[in-house]
């Protein structure tokens, strides 16, 4: 069979890839017709055939974990959720969604709550994500518009990162942009953390946590002194200049005072006013570090401000750019996933629901918004709304003050979840289970980053019972009685639906579809990647152009930006702030990207980033088990004692869960405050302080399952998936009586052969079980000895039956004659640890390129690029160090 064409399931760069699918099978690489990635794929990308095993699925519906018929299930969701806006009225109950649905998903299930159910209560994790940004772009255009496209990433003289770790997080899109900078484009990055992006770029602002409006502000002041603002452009298309200039009278807006409030050096603060003012060609990326902050609209405002103050926005190369997170967090704006919209860009005014209702027929229109997902999960908790439907997203890991929407979830009187995997931290919770198709299954549409609509097409045959989520959505519709407006017979009826909505007495939104209405089922299986909006003329990559926005008076408006306060942590028991946020190789609650090994080296462990005078203050060294904690809870994590940190601030990762590190989770430590207009939690800053763990004892155990840790033990877990096997890390602060009864739990089913080895002076313990002449499992622990590398014991696991040379080197854990090479792995692609690039610099390389030639890091992806870059940096400082 031909290679199909498809979509990336991860972020919002929206890559196309190419796969070929032999049974569960896959090959795939990336689409080189593809506008967004032109055949490149980053790390996540690339593991993708890694991911599509059957292991772990959710493959037929359970009732309270009883498998069910489809028939069944269908019947009891439509009867509770009847039932139940019987007796309590349409908003008692609710649907969270998700980004990682496909259009026709977002689709069905808006029209089904908000038109059919009657109530606005249906929100989506782009409430988490993009919420600010929308209110922002509402705000200043008149609706939620997206200016600018990838082109003008290549165009750009000048690219500033708002909170935004790009060579992380779209990876693709800043290879395009590392590309741009060979002919001369400048990089500014704005963010507490020296990130990747950060390390190569031109110029770092390390930003006092929360302070960017401030900094924008001073911008835009900045600008106005130098007469470096487009008055032309301002007089004919911006209302508000006054306004906004007036309220930045109200502060010192000197760049002295601003460097001070931001904790910038004033040379740095000025270099990147100079930048800006003078490179008309400038796009600012603001992403998690803009939105996810009780300051999120304001500075989402602010950097737009600045930009249409310049009239640098709807022009090559020039424009404020939202950049979106999933693959089709747009997709879920466009279609009304979010409780505060319609659909298609209508909000809940008289004349849009009145148009709304005739469209669908609806015979219960929803009067007012809904409620957002904070505020959701409080209400399921008190109560209020007792019925919830959860698909394709994982709250009880990734909502703020996790502990709370555990409990909430726990006391709903009846959850739904539709999910691809069987067993999440939130189905935990779900009294039924739906079995959704996964990537490479489903079948239908998403919209990137730049308004670029592609197809995402099904590559294998539906495995076991499950389902398309628009069809599970349409058969409960049609099972509460709504069956005629639910009658779609295929994906491609749905999106042709979808499409009329948007051009429907249309004359004014610019989200309009009408070059797709026609499609025929061919046209729609044979759609090319398009951005709307689409009329018969084609797609449109660059909104603006023409200085129109989509307000009354069809001008842009400056809004004065209104900072709800300081954000700065007060309490003296939490001095430091908690950041979140991403790694390169995962993707969020790991429910995917976990099941691919190679995504695991490059990070394995949850960790704390802490800043070397922070780690003295609390008694932290690098590598050690740290308690970090918040008023909210605890986790712990291996501390890395960085000066990348901010001081005053540590990072977390947000992706680990209960199936992998109970005790690191993130999301129990995060405070749920919110920005008061868009409901985004702030995600990016919570009172915290970090301790040592200092455990008792500490050991790991591979085995060939995954094993979850027993309960009743109070001991920091940590699992981490390898090739052929599952290693387990713990550590304890408990007595020898622990540790016994850890070793009784694990080594309960092993088998019979043992080899064992005990060192009581240390606390050591070693023993590793055979089944037959292959490796069962292996089980280290101690109290004060060390431990050795785990590779090696890993890799025995791949083999068929133990050598005796290797039988007998096993409880030492060293291959035989093999020297240990334990740094950290920098290509996960090509295998290549940081000793091996160290070896490279120290023989002569000197840039990327020649460590990649000497080494292989770095060719295939290129993700890990700036890590390299990082790595040479080092190694030169250090070398003129020495020579100094
Ligand atoms: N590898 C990977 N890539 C992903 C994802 C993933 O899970 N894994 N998820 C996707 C999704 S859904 C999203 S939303 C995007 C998010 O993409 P990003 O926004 O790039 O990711 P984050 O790591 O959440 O946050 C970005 C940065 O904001 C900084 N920051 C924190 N506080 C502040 C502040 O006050 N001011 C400023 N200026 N910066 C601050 C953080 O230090 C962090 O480096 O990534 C997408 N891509
Ligand atoms: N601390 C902290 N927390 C954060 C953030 C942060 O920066 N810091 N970022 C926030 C942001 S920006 C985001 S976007 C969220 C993401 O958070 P989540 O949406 O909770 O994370 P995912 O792991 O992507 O969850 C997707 C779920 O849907 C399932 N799934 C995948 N495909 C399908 C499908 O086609 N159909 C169905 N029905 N199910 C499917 C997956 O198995 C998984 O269980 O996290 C937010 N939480
Ligand atoms: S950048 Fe990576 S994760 Fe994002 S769409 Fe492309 S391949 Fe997928
Ligand atoms: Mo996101």
């Amino acid at each position: 069979m031909a290679a199909r064409r498809s979509t990336c399931p991860y972020c919002g760069v929206g890559c196309g890839v190419a796969g070929q699918a032999s049974g569960r099978d896959l090959t795939l690489a990336g689409d080189p017709a593809h506008p967004a990635n032109s055949g490149r794929l980053c790390s996540k990308g690339s593991a993708l055939a890694a991911t599509v095993g059957l292991e772990g699925r959710l493959l037929h519906p359970t009732i309270r974990e009883r498998r069910a018929s489809w028939e069944e299930a269908t019947a009891l969701v439509a009867r509770r959720f009847s039932e139940t806006i019987d007796r309590h009225g349409p908003d008692s109950v609710a649907f969270y969604v998700s980004g990682q649905l496909l259009t026709e998903d977002y689709y069905a299930a808006n029209k089904l709550m908000k038109g059919f159910i009657g109530s606005g209560n249906i929100d989506t994790n782009s409430r988490l994500c993009m919420a600010s940004a929308v209110v922002a772009h509402k705000l200043t255009f008149g609706a939620d518009l997206v200016p600018g496209c990838y082109e003008d990433l290549d165009l750009a003289d000048l690219v500033v990162f708002a909170g935004h770790n790009a060579a992380w997080t779209h990876p693709v899109l800043f290879r395009r942009m590392e590309a741009a900078r060979g002919r001369g484009q400048r990089h500014v990055v704005i963010d507490p953390r020296r990130t990747d992006t950060a390390e190569v770029a031109d110029l770092h602002l390390p930003i006092a946590p929360q302070t960017d409006v401030r900094l924008w502000n001073g911008l835009l002041a900045d600008l106005i002194d130098r007469g470096a603002i487009d008055r032309a452009y301002i007089a004919a298309h911006v209302s508000g200049f006054a306004e906004v200039q007036a309220a930045l009278a109200a502060d010192d807006q000197s760049p002295a005072a601003v460097a001070a409030d931001c904790g910038l050096a004033l040379p740095a603060l000025q270099r990147f006013y100079d930048l800006f003012a003078r490179t008309p060609r400038t796009v600012s990326l603001f992403s998690m570090g803009s939105n996810q902050s009780a300051q999120g609209v304001a500075k989402g405002l602010a950097i737009i401000n600045a930009h249409l103050a310049t009239g640098r926005i709807g022009k090559p190369g020039a424009c404020p750019f939202s950049i979106t997170g999933q693959p089709n967090a747009m997709g879920g704006r466009e279609t009304g996933g979010m409780a505060t919209t319609l659909a298609a860009h209508m909000d809940f005014d008289e004349v849009s629901r009145a148009r709304l209702g005739r469209f669908w027929g609806a015979p219960a229109m929803a009067q007012a918004p809904g409620l957002k997902a904070v505020d959701m999960f409080e209400a399921i908790g008190e109560g209020e709304i007792k019925a919830l439907w959860v698909m394709a997203t994982n709250p009880a890991v990734s909502m703020p003050d996790a502990a709370r929407v555990c409990e909430a979830l726990a006391a709903c009187p009846f959850v739904v979840v539709s999910d691809c995997m069987d067993e999440t931290d939130t189905t935990a919770f779900a009294h039924v289970k739906l079995p959704a198709l996964a990537w490479g299954e489903k079948d239908g549409t998403v919209t990137n980053s730049e308004r670029r609509i592609s197809r995402q097409r099904a590559l294998f045959e539906a495995p076991g019972q499950a389902r398309a989520d628009w069809r599970i959505i349409a058969d409960v519709a049609t099972a509460m009685g709504y069956g005629e407006a639910f009658s779609w017979r295929s994906n491609a009826q749905v999106f042709r639906e979808w499409a009329r909505l948007t051009a429907y007495e249309n004359d004014d939104r610019l989200l309009n579809l009408s070059g797709l209405v026609a499609m025929s089922p061919a046209d729609y299986e044979a759609l090319e990647p398009v951005q709307w909006p689409v009329t018969a003329a084609g797609g449109t990559p660059r909104l603006f152009a023409d200085g129109v926005f989509q307000t009354p008076d069809d001008r842009a408006r400056m809004v004065p930006t209104v900072v709800a306060g300081p954000a700065q942590a007060t309490d003296p028991a939490y001095p430091l702030a908690l950041n979140t946020g991403r790694i390169r190789d995962q993707w969020h609650t790991l429910t995917r990207t976990g099941l691919a090994p190679d995504l695991w080296r490059h990070a394995s462990e949850p960790f704390v980033e802490v800043h070397p005078d922070d780690a003295v203050a609390a008694g932290v060294v690098e590598g050690v088990l740290t308690r970090v904690q918040t008023a909210q809870g605890e986790a712990v994590a291996l501390a890395r004692v960085t000066d990348r940190q901010r001081r005053g601030g540590v990072f977390m990762p947000m992706h680990w869960t209960g199936a992998y590190a109970p005790s690191g989770r993130a999301n129990p430590l995060v405070a749920a405050r919110v920005d008061p207009r868009s409901g985004q939690p702030e995600f990016k800053h919570t009172p915290a302080r970090v301790r040592p763990y200092r455990e008792t004892w500490r050991g790991f155990f591979l085995a060939r399952e995954a094993w979850s840790v027993p309960a009743k033990l109070d001991i920091v877990w940590r699992r981490i998936p390898q090739h052929g096997c599952q290693l387990h890390e713990f550590a304890g602060r408990g007595d020898a009586a622990e540790r016994e009864a850890l070793r009784r739990v694990l080594l309960r089913a092993a088998p019979g052969e043992a080899l064992r080895y005990e060192d009581p002076s240390a606390g050591s313990l070693r023993e590793a079980f055979m089944d037959g002449e292959r490796l069962d499992c292996v089980l280290f622990a101690t109290t004060s000895g060390a431990l050795p590398p785990r590779d090696w014991l890993a890799e025995l696991f791949a083999a068929p039956a133990l050598s005796a040379q290797d039988r007998a080197a096993l409880l030492i854990g060293r291959a035989p004659g093999r020297p240990a090479d334990a740094s950290p792995l920098v290509c996960a692609c090509r295998n290549v640890r940081a000793a091996a690039i160290g070896k490279a610099i120290d023989a002569g390389a000197r840039d990327v390129d020649a460590v990649a030639e000497t080494t292989g890091a770095g060719t295939n992806c290129g993700s890990c690029r700036p890590e390299i870059a990082r790595l040479i940096t080092a190694a030169l400082r250090s070398e003129i160090a020495d020579a100094a």
